[in-house]
């Protein structure tokens, strides 16, 4: 196997943009935003890229919004013609030198998706970690047409974080986010403003990071078609492009001062574990992270040794201090983590020999930084940052409904396997079919399945006001991103399992599992929360051999939602499941 790929564009040549903002404010809180087909260049050295993006723009404009001043979006679906991306499956996991496919541009030999190609533009729009009423949440059904608009209204009434907003179609959202369809969306709150954050440009910086793969004419050289190729073998895209906001691999200037980088992970399925690099050693010691998906942290965190690990829609809150550098030091972001991604450890200390296209990870290389002269200013950083949450009590979940979600993959033939989930109920000793057996010391318990598909009826009523605990238990090989919608939760823990499932043990409601609560002999994870984890998340990554509990509280809209892997192309291939919150009068009228 080849440890390196030679890199068919230069890194490190485009400046990174920093997209429009669009502050609500300005506009008395009425926006209107056209989703438009456009024109994107990814690359200096790439030809322009047919893109859709929210007015046009890769990635969309970052709306700006101040908590509980409401915003209405007029989302203006003028999307026309066909989708602006190539989809293929290579007939081969691995090109004639043994290269995973998916490392290099091209379509490896695969035909063009005739389904994908003659998709139309038909959209919704969802606002990712937004407290939203359920008609405003975006679900994944209720679409609007090319021609057609939706009014959606956002209250706003949830503490400063960095969310996002992007495309939600129900079995193709993979396809409409890959073509461009993603914003960053900023929320300010007075406590930020105490805390005296950096806010706007120059020092406070948004870095949406998404991997991209290009096509390539007859002559071998790149063209700039979006090509989202999987191979019989992954069913998830891992292009080999990292770009940050829209561009593959920029640079930064920088003063030697404090900034603050609003990150996210846009990506459909690659997970980043991002380390800072200055001549060759890592410097994860002038990163202070302080804040995660729903905003603030407690109090400031280092990073993992490892590096800042962000699976699709994790967000980070940095501040990063490049005040002691000379004019014309560089750093480097890289990324060690390896694809798909289990969770396996990487020392920050290695990163300069990252680089596996054996495991889909042929560049590690994100973006650089580079020092300009200027005056130096420092920030010195708050110890206490947020003040409004706590961890729930076990006195305050010693009653709570307990709900239990397995995570499993199902073999099929002839085609990728499927990564679905199922909602498991407990059953008596007296049920004789199918189960799920959970053992903890003495104690046993056993489910069966309840739901398998998103089309199933919905099981999942929470009451309003009243804590939940979430049990996501992982029976694959993969690191799985559960996001709920709603309301923020917590991470209460994360335990080693190990499990045996028998021969087709995996079906649709028949599932077979004995799952244990001790560490497996093979398992070299280490099952922790870190601590830039221990905030109000809405993302939780669930590793293999584990079980992770979530305790998730919804607070103020009753209605019809989603929780689901944001793998995109696990959602799209039935990850994803209905809840319904409801309030608590309601419950004894529910048939
Ligand atoms: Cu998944």
């Amino acid at each position: 196997m080849t440890r390196t790929l030679a890199a068919p564009l230069a890194p490190f040549a485009d400046a990174l943009p920093v997209p429009r903002r669009l502050v609500a404010a300005q506009q008395h809180g009425q926006l209107s935003v056209p989703i438009r087909a456009g024109a994107h260049r990814f690359h200096r050295d790439l030809p322009e890229s047919a893109v859709w993006g929210y007015d046009g723009t890769v990635p969309g404009p970052t709306i700006e919004a101040e908590r509980g001043q409401a915003v209405t979006v007029v989302w203006r679906n003028e999307l026309d013609g066909t989708l602006p991306v190539v989809v293929t499956t290579a007939p081969k996991a691995t090109d004639a030198s043994g290269v995973p496919v998916q490392c290099v541009p091209g379509l490896s030999g695969g035909p063009p998706d005739q389904d994908a190609a003659a998709l139309a533009g038909h959209t919704v729009v969802h606002l990712h970690g937004g407290l939203v009423p359920a008609p405003y949440d975006g679900w994944a059904e209720n679409l609007f047409a090319p021609g057609q608009h939706a009014v959606f209204h956002y209250p706003m009434d949830q503490r400063a974080a960095l969310i996002w907003y992007h495309d939600h179609v129900m079995g193709v959202t993979r396809f409409d986010v890959y073509a461009g369809l993603a914003g960053l969306w900023i929320i300010r709150d007075r406590r930020e403003r105490e805390l005296g954050l950096p806010e706007g440009p120059p020092f406070e910086v948004p870095l949406l990071i998404q991997d991209r793969n290009f096509g390539l004419d007859e002559s071998g050289r790149l063209t700039g078609q979006l090509v989202h190729k999987t191979d019989p073998e992954v069913m998830e895209a891992f292009p080999p492009f990292t770009a940050v906001n829209g561009k593959v691999w920029p640079l930064l200037e920088v003063q030697p001062a404090t900034y603050r980088f609003r990150v996210l992970n846009g990506s459909n399925a690659r997970t980043y574990r991002l380390v800072l690099l200055h001549d060759g050693e890592p410097e994860l010691h002038r990163i202070t992270q302080i804040g995660t998906d729903h905003g603030l942290l407690r109090t400031p965190a280092s990073l993992p040794p490892d590096g800042l690990v962000l699976a699709s829609a994790e967000r980070a809150d940095l501040l990063v201090d490049f005040s002691d550098l000379e004019p014309g030091s560089e750093l480097t972001l890289l990324n060690t983590a390896a694809a798909p991604f289990d969770g396996a450890p990487f020392p920050a200390a290695n990163a300069c020999s990252a680089a596996d296209p054996g495991r889909m990870l042929p560049y590690p290389h994100v973006m650089r930084f580079r020092v300009i002269p200027g005056p130096v200013t420092r920030r010195a950083i708050p110890g206490e940052l947020a003040t409004d949450y706590r961890l729930p009590s076990p006195d305050a979940l010693a009653g709570a409904p307990r709900r239990t979600i397995a995570l499993v993959e199902r073999e099929l033939d002839g085609q990728p396997n499927m990564l679905t989930m199922r909602e498991l109920v407990i059953t008596g000793a007296d049920h004789t079919g199918p189960a799920v057996t959970v053992t903890d010391g003495e104690r046993t318990t056993r489910y069966r399945a309840a739901a398998a598909h998103f089309e199933d009826a919905t099981t999942f009523f929470p009451v309003l006001g009243q804590y939940e605990v979430w049990q996501l238990i992982n029976l694959t090989d993969d690191t799985h991103p559960i996001h709920v919608h709603l309301d923020p939760f917590q991470i209460l823990s994360r335990r080693p399992i190990r499990y045996q499932i028998p021969d087709d043990g995996i079906e649709d409601l028949a599932i077979t599992a004995a799952v244990t609560l001790e560490r497996d002999p093979g398992d070299e994870l280490g099952h922790t929360i870190d601590g830039n984890e221990r905030g109000l998340k809405d993302t939780v990554r669930v590793n293999p051999n584990e079980i992770t509990e979530i305790a998730v509280r919804f607070t103020t809209y009753s209605g019809r939602y989603m929780y689901h892997c944001h793998i995109l192309e696990h959602e799209d291939r039935d990850m994803m499941r209905p809840f319904v919150t409801m309030p608590a009068e309601l419950m004894p009228f529910m048939a």
